[in-house]
């Protein structure tokens, strides 16, 4: 099977940054959406930036997704050099925790627009979602997919609730027949048991079996 040319370009400004872009790279590949990686410096390198950026719409690149950490200029060059859309991911590489390059990409004069996901590896994935969005708009099939996906997500948070309720519900023995709920002091009381002292609901700490 011929290999699509990739529509989503994933740079990162060294390659320390790898495990967090490589987040991007598999979330994408879960809408079969084809992408490349560089690492690309605009410190480092800015005359490499600049040749990519300006080849990549020729290559059939739709949408840039840009990771740095520390002092993050990567996503806001990349995003003066072109008109494609440009996602910013910032890297919790310094001994700031990131906010350093969370502050750097998402502070971008007016103007020039990056669009900032957050910090380290969850924000790597949101890019690819976002990415996934965007490319969507003009292709069906994939927006088609994408609804799948968010569904699917829905469906386990509610799985997992119901799962949840289940588990902290009062034993079905102790319900009474008339539907109203017996709490296990009501029911201590009636079998001459000392009742336990009451606690809040809030504070009960939920235990795994
Ligand atoms: P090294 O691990 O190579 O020393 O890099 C990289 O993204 C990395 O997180 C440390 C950090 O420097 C960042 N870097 C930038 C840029 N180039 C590299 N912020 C840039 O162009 O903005």
């Amino acid at each position: 099977m011929a290999t699509r040319a990739p529509l989503v370009g994933i740079l990162m400004g060294s390659a320390s940054d790898k495990p967090v872009m490589e987040e991007a790279t598999k979330a994408l590949e879960t809408f079969n959406i084809p992408s490349e990686m560089r690492i690309l410096s605009a410190h480092r390198t800015p005359d490499a930036v600049h040749e990519y950026v300006k080849t990549a719409p020729g290559r059939g690149i739709r949408v840039l997704i840009a990771g740095a950490g520390m002092s993050a200029h990567l996503a806001g060059v990349v995003g003066a050099a072109t008109d494609l859309p440009v996602i910013g991911v910032p890297i919790d590489s310094s001994s700031l925790g990131g906010l350093d390059s969370l502050l750097s990409t998402v502070q971008m004069p007016p103007g020039i627009p990056v669009a900032t996901m957050g910090i380290g590896g969850p924000g790597a994935r949101n890019a690819a979602l976002h990415a996934a969005r965007i490319l969507a708009l003009t292709d069906p099939k994939l927006a088609k997919e994408y609804r799948r996906f968010a569904q699917q997500q829905t469906e386990k948070v509610l799985a997992a609730d119901a799962a949840l309720q289940k588990e902290i519900s009062p034993l079905p023995a102790l319900a009474q027949k008339d539907g109203s709920k017996q709490t296990q002091n009501d029911s201590r009381k009636s079998s001459g048991q000392k009742s336990r002292p009451k606690r809040s609901r809030a504070k009960r700490t939920y235990r795994k079996k």
